[in-house]
């Protein structure tokens, strides 16, 4: 695997949560395979677990980690091309982006949506644009349309868990006070749909989700009848996708919020979010902190996605 940027890079996802849990029993087991080998970590975002836990991966793989904030230190980037630039930008992400190569071997990018527009969120420029001009092997630290390695985690957490061969998994939108992007849902449908669990997506009218990503999953806009029976509860918040809301709040519903009411209509569910989360605006104190949430476990999780990911970049480095 070159680049890691979608659940279509990894594969089948039986052999990827093998290898996941093996992982996870022998994290040390391929340290050499990153000796003398550099991982450049570039955040356009703020982020508590992916710095951590990628970082914790390639360690585990023996690599070396840089890091670096574009907006911490770093000069502003300008990401358009044919701009005259005489505004606040010093440099062109054209010449940072190859000149980040030449100190790497394998490049993590953190680069959400912008929600500017909605066409260059969805082709992923900024991402790709390291694909074709870093020259090394990139992977999403979350993109604007996806988060992949979140998605990775929570598959081996819902296996890791799961007691019935098929489980309802229920994704549902909850409120929040700012807009956030659709990668995190977007890439959670992308991975459920590519199991067979019975998987079901509420949101209220207006919160539809890209029909590429919600395939063939069941959207049920009765949030009480969604949740009936589930095995898995996983909330999130997202902005509109459709037009013309695209990137913006059309509702803070706080009906949606996941509350023990709520959780009494599932099958005695598990409580799943990828964090950072606003307690009392998608999730009751009572339900994160219960027995029944997974919200740790899946981030601990984390450092096993992120070390499948890099070990099978490294092993494709040498061939
Ligand atoms: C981000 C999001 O919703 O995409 C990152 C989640 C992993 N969350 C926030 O910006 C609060
Ligand atoms: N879940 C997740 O990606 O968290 P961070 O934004 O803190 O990295």
């Amino acid at each position: 695997m070159r680049n890691f940027t979608n659940v279509h890079d990894i594969g089948p996802l039986d052999a990827a949560v093998r290898e996941a849990l093996e992982v996870k029993n022998n994290r040390f087991a391929y340290k050499h395979l990153g000796q003398d080998k550099t991982l450049l970590m570039i955040f356009f975002n703020s982020s508590l677990r992916t710095r951590l836990s990628t970082q914790k991966a390639a360690m585990n793989l023996g690599m070396n980690v840089m890091v670096l904030d574009i907006n911490q230190g770093a000069w502003k980037l300008e990401t358009e091309r044919g701009v005259i630039m005489d505004g606040d930008k010093p440099e062109h992400l054209l010449e940072a982006i190859p000149v980040m190569g030449c100190y790497c071997d394998v490049i993590g990018v953190r680069s959400f949506a912008q929600f500017q527009s909605k066409e260059d969120d969805y082709q992923e420029k900024i991402l790709n644009q390291f694909i074709r001009y870093s020259g090394r092997p990139v992977f999403s630290m979350e993109a604007a349309t996806r988060h992949p390695l979140q998605s990775f985690a929570d598959l081996i957490t819902i296996e890791e868990h799961k007691t019935v061969e098929r489980p309802k998994v229920v994704m549902t939108w909850a409120p929040h006070p700012k807009a956030l992007p659709q990668a995190v849902p977007n890439s959670f449908a992308e991975w459920m749909n590519a199991t067979d669990y019975d998987f079901v997506i509420t949101h209220p009218h207006g919160y539809e989700l890209d029909p590429k990503f919600v395939g063939n999953a069941r959207v049920e806009y009765d949030q009480d009848k969604a949740l009936q029976g589930a095995d898995f509860v996983y909330a999130k918040n997202w902005s509109a996708y459709a037009d013309p809301n695209y990137g913006k709040v059309i509702s803070t519903d706080r009906s949606w919020t996941v509350t023990a009411e709520k959780m009494a209509l599932t099958n005695n569910a598990f409580f799943m979010h990828c964090l950072p989360v606003r307690r009392n605006m998608i999730v009751s104190d009572d339900v994160i902190e219960s027995p029944r949430s997974l919200v740790i476990p899946e981030a601990a999780n984390r450092e096993i996605s992120a070390e499948v990911v890099l070990k099978r970049i490294l092993e494709s480095l040498d061939k």
